[in-house]
């Protein structure tokens, strides 16, 4: 893992969105010219984002499906021309589809977000683990067109816990090395306010199962519960929920805002580890691989 640019060496990751998506929930339409991509995905580099998350279909409740042909034109030249303009940062590549995760790949991305964790595509758990890319497994209830009508669990931490347990031993048994694998609560992904925060809260039941644990709560749909703001007032509520969610043992963060996330968890991080010297370079530094 490489360190973020310009900061001392830390025990957490940053990844920066790079939506690629007319309708993504905040920054639909953003990024689809691609020159204007690739020089926002260095822009959250150079902020300090350790890894890129590339994606071009919306997963944002009630969004409609697109062709991998479609998927596929918008991601590939922006991960191209990160990959050629000598980003530092890993790439990852945001999709259900197996075609698309491996186009990506072979274009240079080493991370394969898949909210459905390996389970939407059958041919997804192969492809990761023939190219022995990185994955991240997310949990999600239903799909992005239904999930989020009137979600319900019995123990959402215990279901959750249970679901990543399972998917995890899937991607192994396909021949995932465990060693690749970061699990995601799903936040958002079939869940009311309350399992948002429950899961939050018992985060450490999801750390337990011994993966770093990516939690992406970004501008999300619960913090304008929480707080009334509009999706571009959810900065400083997305920072709060980081910097819980740090302290409850998250290690990996999804972002759109980079800068401020990063000086958010680097004061987490030397608050909650008072023997490890945040300004030193020689701290050892997390591995997601
Ligand atoms: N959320 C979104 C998309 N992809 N991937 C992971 N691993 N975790 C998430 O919470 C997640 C995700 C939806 O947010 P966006 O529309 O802003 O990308």
């Amino acid at each position: 893992m490489s360190e973020p640019v310009g900061h001392a060496a830390v025990d957490f990751r940053v990844m920066g969105i790079v939506n690629v998506t007319p309708d993504s929930f905040s920054d639909g339409g953003l990024n689809l010219d691609c020159e204007a991509a690739i020089a926002y995905g260095r822009g959250l580099a150079a902020q300090g984002a350790t890894i890129l998350d590339v994606g071009g279909e919306s997963t944002r409740p009630g969004a409609q499906p697109v062709s991998a042909e479609i998927e596929r034109r918008r991601v590939l030249p922006v991960i191209e021309g990160l990959v050629g303009s000598g980003v530092r940062a890993q790439l990852s590549i945001d999709t259900m589809k197996a075609s698309v995760a491996e186009a990506a790949l072979a274009a240079g991305a080493t991370l394969v977000n898949d909210v459905t964790a390996l389970a939407g595509d059958r041919a997804m758990a192969g492809v990761v683990a023939r190219t022995g890319a990185d994955c991240c497994l997310v949990h999600m209830l239903g799909d992005p067109r239904t999930m989020q009508r009137d979600p319900r669990y019995g123990d959402v931490v215990g279901e959750v816990r249970a679901f990543l347990e399972e998917r995890m031993s899937f991607a192994i048994g396909a021949g995932v090395a465990p060693e690749r694998i970061m699990l995601d609560p799903g936040i958002g992904f079939g869940k009311t306010v309350a399992h948002n925060l429950e899961l939050l809260r018992r985060l450490e039941e999801l750390v337990a199962i011994g993966r770093p644990v990516l939690i992406g709560t970004s501008r999300k749909s619960f913090l304008g519960r929480l707080t009334g703001r509009p999706i571009a007032q959810r900065g400083a509520a997305t920072l709060a929920s980081n910097v819980l969610a740090y302290v409850h043992g998250a290690r990996v963060f999804r972002v759109h805002d980079v800068a401020p996330a990063v000086d958010a968890l680097t004061v987490a991080a030397a608050t909650v580890r008072p023997s490890w010297d945040p300004t030193s370079k020689t701290n050892s530094t997390i591995s997601t691989t």
